[in-house]
C-alpha cells in the first residue's frame, strides 16, 4: 500500500476551532464540559456533528444504540471501510478534548481527503460511539461494547442513570435511536486518535503514543446493608454503619492496587451513603470500584483479594454485603498491522513517538474484538483528564491528528 506523502497534513487551524466551537455545547462550570450521554446536549452536539459531516459531504448512518457514521465513498465500492472515530459524550465535570479531539479528529481527516482530492480504495467512516463515559449509563464503552458483540442490546436498553431513567427511553427522548442493527456494519480497520489522559507522553517530551495495548478492567458495585441509627443515642457497639464499612473498604481497594504495584491501579470513585443524613448512622452504602492492569493475572487476583477482603470487613461490622460485578475486559493488544500504520506514520511526519499501554478504557477496547484496530494518543498538560482543567495544546492535536490522517489514508489505500 502506498504511503502518503510526507508533506500531506491536515488543517490544523481548522481542527482547533472545531474543537473550540463543540465545546460551547455542554459548558461545564470550570471551563471544561458537562455533556453527559443521551442529555440534551449530548443531541445538541449530535446535531452539530452532524451539519459538520453532510457540509464534508458524507452520508450519515445511526444505529439502534445512536452510534452515528459519516460515510465517505471509496473508489472501490464493495471495500470494506476503514473507521475513525471515538466519543462525543463527556464525564458531569469533564474536559473539552476526552473522546471529541478523536471524533473531531476523524471528520478533520475526512475535510483534509476533501481538499486535497484525495481518493481511496475503502471508503472511511467517522464514527460517534455513544455514551464511551458510563458514568450516567454503567458501564463505559457501552454502545461500542454492544457493536462488538459483549452486551446485549436488550440488557443495555435497561441500564439505568441515578435518576431511574433507562438508556433505551433516554435514547428515544433525544431523538438519537436509528433504525440500523447495531454490529450490522463491517470494518476494514477501525484508529482512534485519543488525548493520554496520564502524564507519560508529555513527561517524556513525546508528540505521539503508539498505543501498542490497553490495560483490562473490572467495575464491581458493592451494597452494604447496616442499620439506621440515632448519631447521637446509640451506643458504639450496637452500631451496624454501613459508611464505615464503606469507608474500610475504600482503604482496602487502595492496599490491595499498592500491594500489586507496578502497572496495578484501583480507586472507588462513586460512593453514596443512605439516609445521607447528618444525625443517622448511615444504614445502606453503595459505591464503586474501579480495578485495572495491563497485567490479567493482577486484575483477576485484585478483584479476588477485595472480595474476601471486602466480606470479612462486613463481617466483622455485621453488615449484609453484595457485590455486584457491572463492567469488564480483559487487557488488549491492537493490531500489530494497524500500530505499524501509526509508528510509521509518526516517523515519515518527523513527529517523536513512543509506544504506550493505554491506562484508560476505549471504544478501541471493544472494537479491536472485531477488527484490526489501533490508537493514536497526544499528551495532555500535567497528564490530567477527567477534570474541567483537561488541556492539550493545538500542535498537539495538529501532530495526533496528522498521524491519524496518515494511518487512516494508508489503510484505505490512496
Ligand atoms: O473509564 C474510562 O477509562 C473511560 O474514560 N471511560
Ligand atoms: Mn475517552
Ligand atoms: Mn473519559
Ligand atoms: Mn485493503
Amino acid at each position: 500500500m502506498a504511503a502518503p506523502g510526507e508533506n500531506l497534513r491536515i488543517n490544523g487551524e481548522r481542527l482547533w476551532d472545531s474543537l473550540m466551537e463543540m465545546a460551547k455545547i455542554g459548558p461545564g462550570i470550570a471551563g471544561g464540559n458537562n455533556r453527559q450521554t443521551l442529555t440534551d446536549e449530548d443531541g445538541e452536539g449530535r446535531a452539530l456533528f452532524q451539519k459538520w459531516c453532510e457540509a464534508a459531504g458524507c452520508e450519515m448512518g445511526l444505529d439502534q444504540m445512536g452510534n452515528m457514521f459519516a460515510w465517505r465513498a471509496g473508489e472501490d465500492p464493495d471495500a470494506l471501510p476503514v473507521y475513525v472515530g471515538s466519543h462525543l459524550d463527556t464525564q458531569p465535570t469533564g474536559g473539552k478534548y476526552d473522546g471529541v479531539l478523536g471524533v473531531l479528529g476523524g471528520l478533520e481527516v475526512i475535510r483534509s481527503m476533501n481538499d486535497l482530492g484525495i481518493k481511496t480504495k475503502h471508503p472511511v467512516v467517522v464514527v460517534n460511539w455513544t455514551n464511551e463515559e458510563g458514568t450516567r449509563f454503567a458501564p463505559a464503552m457501552l454502545a461500542s461494547g454492544v457493536f462488538a458483540g459483549m452486551h446485549e442490546q436488550a440488557w443495555a436498553y435497561d441500564r439505568q442513570d441515578a435518576d431511574g431513567k433507562s438508556f433505551g427511553a433516554e435514547l428515544e427522548r433525544i431523538g438519537w435511536k436509528g433504525e440500523e442493527e447495531v454490529g450490522a456494519r463491517k470494518m476494514h480497520a477501525f484508529f482512534e486518535l485519543h488525548i493520554e489522559q496520564g502524564p507519560i507522553l508529555e513527561a517524556e517530551g513525546k508528540d505521539i503514543g503508539v498505543v501498542t495495548h490497553g490495560q483490562g478492567l473490572w467495575w464491581l458495585e458493592v451494597t452494604l446493608t447496616g442499620k439506621d441509627a440515632h448519631t447521637g443515642s446509640t451506643p458504639m457497639n450496637m452500631r451496624v454503619n454501613a459508611g464505615l464499612g464503606m469507608a474500610r473498604i475504600t482503604e482496602a481497594v487502595h492496599r490491595i492496587a499498592m500491594e500489586h504495584q507496578p502497572n496495578a491501579v484501583g480507586a472507588v470513585g462513586q460512593a453514596n451513603v443512605y439516609p445521607n443524613s447528618r444525625n443517622v448512622i448511615p444504614g445502606k452504602a453503595v459505591f464503586t470500584i474501579d480495578f485495572r492492569s495491563p497485567d490479567l493475572e493482577k486484575l483477576t487476583s485484585m478483584r479476588e483479594k477485595l472480595e474476601v477482603e471486602a466480606a470479612r470487613i462486613a463481617e466483622e461490622l455485621g453488615l449484609g454485603i453484595e457485590i455486584e460485578p457491572v463492567g469488564h475486559f480483559d487487557p488488549v493488544t491492537f493490531d500489530e498491522g494497524c500500530v505499524g500504520a501509526v509508528r510509521d506514520a509518526a516517523e515519515r511526519l518527523g513527529y517523536s513517538h513512543l509506544d504506550i499501554v493505554s491506562g484508560a478504557g476505549h471504544d478501541a477496547c471493544w472494537i479491536n474484538r472485531v477488527t484490526p484496530t489501533a490508537m493514536v494518543m497526544c499528551p495532555c498538560v500535567d497528564g490530567l483528564s477527567h477534570n474541567e482543567a483537561e488541556e492539550i495544546s493545538a500542535e498537539w492535536a495538529r501532530a495526533g491528528a496528522d498521524v491519524l490522517f496518515h494511518a487512516v489514508v494508508e489503510t484505505a489505500e490512496i
